[in-house]
């Protein structure tokens, strides 16, 4: 399998998965700007939308959307556990939570990265960003993941664009128990993995 990716974008989060899970995938870095490979090949022949991640399965075209692929590569290797078993209701609950994180945090980020992001609507992404944040933390309370005790790959998608709230200097003061949840995550072997391989750690 091949993954596409951009150190630190959200396309760390099924690296964070694969390596969780220890399926190996060759990692093709991707010029988000140029839309472009290393090797000067253009990224909207691999994805029309130009956008990360994108994982190549050796079947039809790639698969997108960081939520799905996450779930595609737990299924990979079930024994890892890095998703309920489709059709249960802890299924869902996951799959509520990757719905969350890809709509309510991921895509309100987005602007934050934007420099032609008007001043104003960054004030405004913040402030739901904040709201957001609040709910995730409380849902954290007494926990040390997301769905319990035991990491999913939710755990890594909401590890991935938590992190851009440190890149963009956000006020995190009022979340303890997401700073405690991203301290666990980050202390686990699969992560630190991912992280060394992005040079990010
Ligand atoms: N809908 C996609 C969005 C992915 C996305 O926003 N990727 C960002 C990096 S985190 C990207 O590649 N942005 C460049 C672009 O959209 O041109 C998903 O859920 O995976």
């Amino acid at each position: 399998m091949k993954l596409y990716y951009k150190p630190g974008a959200c396309s760390l989060a099924p690296h964070i998965v694969a390596c969780e899970a220890g399926l190996p995938v060759d990692l093709i870095s991707v010029d988000l700007i140029q839309k472009k490979l290393d090797d000067g090949a253009d990224y909207f022949a691999v994805n029309p939308n130009g956008y990360v991640p994108a994982l190549d399965i050796g079947e039809g075209p790639v698969l997108t959307e960081a939520s799905v692929i996450v779930q595609y590569l737990a299924d990979q290797k079930p024994e890892a556990r890095l998703m309920p078993q489709a059709g249960t209701v802890e299924r869902y609950r996951a799959q509520q939570w990757l719905a969350f994180i890809a709509t309510e945090l991921h895509k309100q980020f987005s602007p934050l990265f934007k420099p032609n992001t008007p001043d104003a609507t960054k004030e405004i992404q913040k402030e739901l960003l904040a709201k957001r944040f609040g709910f995730l933390d409380e849902a954290l309370a007494g926990k040390t993941y997301l769905m319990g005790e035991s990491f999913t790959a939710p755990d890594a998608y909401a590890f991935t664009v938590l992190s851009w709230a440190d890149r963009l200097k956000l006020d995190m003061s009022a979340f303890a128990n997401i700073a405690r949840f991203k301290a666990a995550v980050s202390a686990r072997g699969g992560v630190q993995q991912a992280l060394r391989e992005e040079g990010l750690a």
